[in-house]
């Protein structure tokens, strides 16, 4: 069977850079299950295609490029008969492909609603988080055949195997005017079983040298944040891969590529101290030429742990902070502290490891001076890189809430509130929010900003 997998346009609508700064890891898995079983596959990565509504951001202050790119961005997602849908309809009916694969993300949910009503004789099936959180409603918007539910591995090997689609487990399918929604899957224990995702699929010279080294080491996160959608997708038990099959990948993308940055993005890597203890002097011993980067929760390090990393040559670790008042990260089932934060970032900066944090502004109930709680914090961290973000509340995540959907396109938390769940109204949000950005944007250039303070209006 013929498999054409897509991955719609996001930063290639309206990013400054031509190159792809990452790779469509979760079709890479789904791309290399399907070879195994012996199908013919092909990536088609929108965000590799030239759509010529890129920004030239040249000397723009980043809030200007910021507003810039969001209208830009409005235009080309707001906007049905856009023509780059068709151009991207005309580029998958040409493959002529059995089945054309979606992998979807709310913010790109938009554009897959476009372009598969375009697609001709090819059935289409959806993956990836949105589709999972909202089967049904994803299924009616798209016109599509079937939903794959959570991981995609096994379920997609059936669907190309032919297997009865009554007897397929996690998936949501249309029979006749009724949506049928089967029995979930189990995940896969052993996620050492997994082929090496198929990064030889792609046209290399379309990607960042770093793009290649996205790499994930373990499924699922004990811990259930309200904002976040990794439970829809991977659930609380948390499956790790051996370190010596995470450094096998690792040897051969280094060896096959050159690849020398790697970037894992499991929701957070460290939560297994003794693997990740394993994993350091395991990578040690190979003396591969590569450096990493990871995500930890601030209440999972310690010195020795980062030490070993250190020593690893990992270069970067990167926080989600969240906040800075203790009383919001109660609020959002975080289970950290503002302490645990201060001591994350210390330790980091002790051994010599570059910092990233991140925040998000607009949390339920929010108020000034909750905002401010968290201008200071990032002052005093004094993190390397500092990255904020306005919370938006996603499919899949406890604060979705159906009745204040929009467009899906609007579910883009950089720049915009979908609608804001603080005390501040959506313009006020919108505005402290872009403050907050120009001036964590001078910190991150090591340039020297007061710490913006706002009035209560
Ligand atoms: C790393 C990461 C990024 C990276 C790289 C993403 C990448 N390479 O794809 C970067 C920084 C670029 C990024 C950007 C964004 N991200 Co992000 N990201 C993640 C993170 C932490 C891990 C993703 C990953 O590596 N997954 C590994 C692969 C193997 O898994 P997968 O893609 O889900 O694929 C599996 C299944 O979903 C399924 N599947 C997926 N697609 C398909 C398709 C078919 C046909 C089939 C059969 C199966 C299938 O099978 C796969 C294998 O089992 C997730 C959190 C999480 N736990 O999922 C958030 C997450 C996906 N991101 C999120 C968000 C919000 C964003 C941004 C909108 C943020 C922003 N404004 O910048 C952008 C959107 C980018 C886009 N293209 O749409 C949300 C999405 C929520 C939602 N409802 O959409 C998540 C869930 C985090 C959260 N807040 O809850 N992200
Ligand atoms: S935000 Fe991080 S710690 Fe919280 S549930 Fe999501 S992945 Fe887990």
């Amino acid at each position: 069977m013929k498999i054409l997998l897509v991955r719609p346009p996001f930063y290639s609508i309206f990013g400054t850079e031509r190159k792809a700064g990452n790779i469509p890891l979760g079709l890479c898995y789904i791309a290399s299950a399907l070879e195994e079983a012996g199908h013919n596959v092909e990536i088609l990565d929108c965000e590799t295609l030239d759509l010529d509504t890129r920004l030239d951001a040249g000397e723009m202050s980043y809030t200007h490029a910021l507003n810039v790119s969001f209208k830009k961005y409005a235009e080309v997602m707001g906007n049905e008969r856009h023509p780059i849908w068709d151009r991207i309809a005309g580029i998958i009916n040409g493959k002529g492909a059995d089945i054309v694969g979606f992998t979807s993300q709310t913010a790109t949910m938009s554009s897959i609603i476009y372009i598969s009503k375009m697609v001709q004789d090819s059935k289409i099936a959806l993956g990836g988080v949105h589709a999972t959180a909202l089967p049904s409603l994803s299924l009616k918007e798209t016109g599509a055949d079937i939903v794959v539910m959570g991981e995609g591995e096994r379920t997609i090997v059936d669907i190309a195997n032919g297997v009865d689609i009554a007897d397929i487990k996690g998936i949501a399918y249309r029979e006749g005017s009724k949506i049928k929604i089967n029995e979930s899957r189990r995940r896969i224990d052993n996620l050492d079983s997994l082929p090496f995702p198929a990064r030889h699929l792609l046209d290399l010279r379309l990607y960042k040298d770093t793009a290649l080294g996205y790499i994930i080491s373990s499924r699922g996160c004990p811990y259930s944040c309200y904002c976040c959608a990794s439970n829809e997708i991977w659930g609380r038990q948390v499956r790790f891969r051996s370190p010596g099959n995470v450094i096998d990948e690792i040897e051969e993308v280094n060896q096959k590529y050159g690849t020398k940055k790697f970037r894992f993005t499991d929701d957070t890597f460290t939560l297994n101290r003794e693997r990740v203890l394993n994993f350091c002097r395991e990578l040690k011993e190979r003396d591969l030429d590569i450096s990493f980067r990871c995500g930890a929760r601030t209440d999972r390090v310690d010195p020795e742990l980062i030490k070993a990393l250190k020593s690893a040559k990992c270069v970067n670790i990167s926080y989600g902070v969240e906040t800075g008042s203790q009383r919001i990260l109660g609020n959002m089932g975080k289970q950290t502290t503002v302490e645990n934060a201060r001591r994350a970032v210390k330790m980091a900066k002790e051994a010599g490891l570059e910092t990233l944090v991140f925040f998000i502004v607009g949390h339920p109930t929010e108020t000034l001076d909750d905002i401010q709680g968290t201008t200071k914090l990032i002052e005093e961290l004094q993190a390397h890189r500092t990255s904020v973000s306005i919370m938006t509340p996603y499919p899949g995540s406890q604060l979705f809430n159906p009745m204040i959907r929009r467009e899906w396109w609007r579910y883009y938390h950089q720049g915009k509130t979908v609608k804001s769940l603080s005390t501040l109204s959506d313009e006020r949000l919108n505005d402290v929010y872009s403050t907050i950005s120009e001036w964590v944007k001078k910190m991150n250039l090591g340039l020297k900003a007061p710490r913006p303070t706002f009035q209560r209006s």
